[in-house]
């Protein structure tokens, strides 16, 4: 592949990721570095204003604490946060979140987006913690607030970060390709932010052939902030606490909506209220079966019980929902009028962030002021940020942070020099868009303070550069070599398609660590065969080809959710218990224990490609 040109760029603060995370640390880390006088560069795999997982635009800030309009405190957001996550969180990370998102949500407000507000000019709530927006341009609004702050010339879009670069312990940089030129990339810095969201299609989507490869989170994201720290050799967390939305069936269309704000019931075939019919299954959840709201996954437990027992299909009673909240106006005009605004807000929320389901009800004839809709539990997602957990173990805020989570600068993993937001950093769920831009800006102030106390950088070894690009590029000389060998391209005895590998690590992650077809549900046997058939797909990663750039992605795609695969199922073979029913069910360890109470953490070594398993201690701060 000598024809692909490297293109070196020398910066201070490198960003990698260009979504909701990434633009938060770029308008912060911009105003730090004027003021010391460094360079922030930014890497995004594809386009800001629609990367990412907030590319189609969202119907609702899911995170506004409200502090200073004394609606809750930062304590009440973290007692929340701990009972979703059945006991499982940083506490630190999610009060130093809490405590600074609402001046993010005033920011949004500044640069333009639509937020709700009623005739006393107050935010509309959809929930507690929710704000209603009209949010199909939220990414780009905040986009370009990040572009502003960086200039055009610092941001590089469209080369897709494969791989860290790490000399003496301490991460100093990455690698990657353009998808669009035939140009290898070396970035070197002081200080490295990893925040390239989540990860997708690690397991099998519900959708097949009619609609391969939909899924509620975004197809972008496949497990390159895994991928990145895990390589770079940084302590991960909760990478057994993986994510699963109920949605809308088929199109994935959200929810929070309907049970929040139009307060709608979801009922099974028989028309019974599940969270009514099972409640008493939440006993043996206790403390956290009896908390408000039940858990995230304790409310999906409920609902695939009777999914289990053949009482399906599950339908979200929207027509009851309309046609209650349109009765309680009593004049007969008015409540024409609010029959029409509420339809008009249904349909709303799925344009703003899920049209295709928009579509499907377009395409089904289906109206919800008049029949019910079907949903479902999707397939499983990495989404730390979200109601998931995965990421990596972060240092805390030196403030607050008990001291054994404290060891450098606030968002910095064990690795030197290499930080974590969002969706990239572990333990901190319910941030989602609004407090993983906020958790970008606290990690980018922190890495700039890295950068101007650690000017002086280990030597990078090129040959070890070179090696990694003849490693990255690989897949394309595999395919100009073999092409030949067959009239098919497609089948090879030399090479192995991204598209082949995928369906291979999809189909293994569904039937043995708990997909969609096991009922999300897995044991010791069946994770120890999965681990070992996952060791057969990694040796045959390395034989993946590619015929473009587009495809050379995609082959890079599938290394790095293969990472994350492997990382989730050491984890829940290492957690010796079921803590999350509703997101996985160890059929072999069918309750939760009090002392498995702990962050389950997992660390890889290169030198001995091992990975470490080991318990770390929850501190309360509270
Ligand atoms: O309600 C590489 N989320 C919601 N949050 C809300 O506040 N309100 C909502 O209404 C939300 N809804 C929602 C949400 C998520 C999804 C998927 C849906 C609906 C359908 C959650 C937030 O969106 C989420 O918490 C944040 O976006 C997380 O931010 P961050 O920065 O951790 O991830 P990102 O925004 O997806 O950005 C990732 C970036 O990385 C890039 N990238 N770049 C270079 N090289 C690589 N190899 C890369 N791999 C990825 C991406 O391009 C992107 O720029 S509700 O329905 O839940
Ligand atoms: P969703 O559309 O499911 O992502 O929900 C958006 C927000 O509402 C998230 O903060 C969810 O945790 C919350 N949420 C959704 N459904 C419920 C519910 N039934 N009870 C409490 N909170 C919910």
């Amino acid at each position: 592949m000598a024809k692909f040109e490297t293109v070196e760029v020398q910066t201070d603060v490198l960003i990698l990721g260009g979504g909701m995370a990434a633009c938060g640390a770029a308008v912060e880390a911009a105003y730090w570095a004027k003021k010391n006088g460094l360079k922030v560069t930014l890497v995004d795999k594809a386009c800001m204003e629609r990367s990412g997982a907030v590319a189609m635009g969202l119907s609702a800030i899911n995170q506004y604490v409200g502090v200073k309009d004394g609606q809750n405190t930062v304590k009440d957001y973290v007692e929340y946060v701990r009972n979703d996550l059945m006991g499982i969180t940083r506490e630190d990370l999610v009060a130093n979140i809490a405590r600074h998102v609402d001046s993010t949500v005033h920011l949004f407000e500044k640069w333009g987006l639509p937020i709700w507000t009623d005739e006393k000019g107050a935010y509309v709530h959809e929930g507690r913690w929710q704000l209603m927006i009209n949010g199909e341009s939220y990414k780009i609004v905040v986009a370009e607030a990040a572009k502003n702050a960086l200039g055009a010339e610092n941001v590089y879009e469209r080369v897709f970060i494969t791989e860290p670069i790490v000399e003496n312990g301490r991460c100093v940089g990455a690698v990657g390709f353009s998808t669009r030129e035939e140009k290898f990339y070396v970035f070197k810095a002081k200080a490295v932010l990893a925040a390239m969201g989540g990860a997708v299609h690690v397991f099998k989507p519900r959708s097949g052939g009619e609609g391969l490869g939909r899924s509620w989170y975004p197809p972008f994201n496949s497990g390159a902030s895994a991928y990145f720290t895990i390589k770079a050799g940084a302590e991960m967390t909760c990478q057994e606490v993986r994510f699963i939305p109920v949605r809308f069936k088929d199109a994935y269309g959200p929810v929070g909506a309907w049970f929040l704000l139009f307060k709608s019931r979801a009922t099974n075939g028989l028309g019974e209220d599940y969270m009514q019919t099972n409640k008493t299954e939440l006993e043996k959840w206790k403390p956290y079966g009896a908390v408000k709201p039940v858990p995230a996954n304790l409310r999906n437990w409920l609902m695939m019980l009777d999914v289990m027992a053949g009482k399906g299909p599950i339908f979200m009673r929207t027509e009851e929902a309309i046609e209650k909240l349109s009765a309680a106006v009593s004049d007969p005009k008015e409540r024409k009028k609010k029959l029409k605004d509420l339809e008009s807000e249904a349909w709303e929320d799925f344009l703003d962030m899920t049209i295709s389901q928009a579509i499907l009800w377009a395409a089904t004839d289906t109206m919800p002021e008049e029949r019910p809709s079907e949903i479902a539990a999707c397939e499983p997602y990495f989404i730390g940020s979200h109601s998931g957990a995965s990421g990596a173990w972060v240092s805390g805020p030196e403030d607050i942070a008990p001291k054994q989570y404290c060891w450098g600068p606030a968002n910095m993993t064990t690795v030197k020099g290499l930080f974590a937001a969002g969706d990239a950093s572990g333990a901190s769920s319910h941030k989602f868009s609004s407090g993983s831009h906020t958790e970008g800006r606290i990690a980018a102030k922190s890495a700039v303070r890295f950068a101007v106390e650690n000017p002086s950088m280990p030597a990078i070894d090129n040959a070890k550069i070179e090696k990694l690009r003849e490693r990255i590029l690989r897949p394309m000389e595999l395919f100009e070599t073999h092409k030949g060998a067959t009239t098919d391209p497609d089948v090879n005895p030399n090479y192995i398609r991204p598209k082949q590998y995928l369906f291979r690590l999809q189909k293994l992650m569904d039937e043995y660590a708990g997909g969609v077809s096991t009922n999300f549900t897995t044991s010791e046997k069946l994770l120890n065969k999965g681990l070992e058939l996952l060791k057969a797909l990694k040796e045959d990663s390395e034989k993946l080809a590619a015929e473009t750039l587009h495809e050379l992605m995609r082959v890079w795609e599938n290394i790095h959710r293969t990472w994350q695969a492997e990382s989730h199922m050491r984890t829940i073979l290492f957690r010796d218990e079921t803590r999350w029913p509703g997101y996985y069910f160890r059929s072999d360890r069918p309750q939760m224990k009090e002392d498995w109470k702990v962050f389950a953490n997992c660390t890889y070594n290169p030198e001995k490609n091992e990975w470490e398993m080991k318990k770390r201690e929850i501190l309360s701060i509270y």
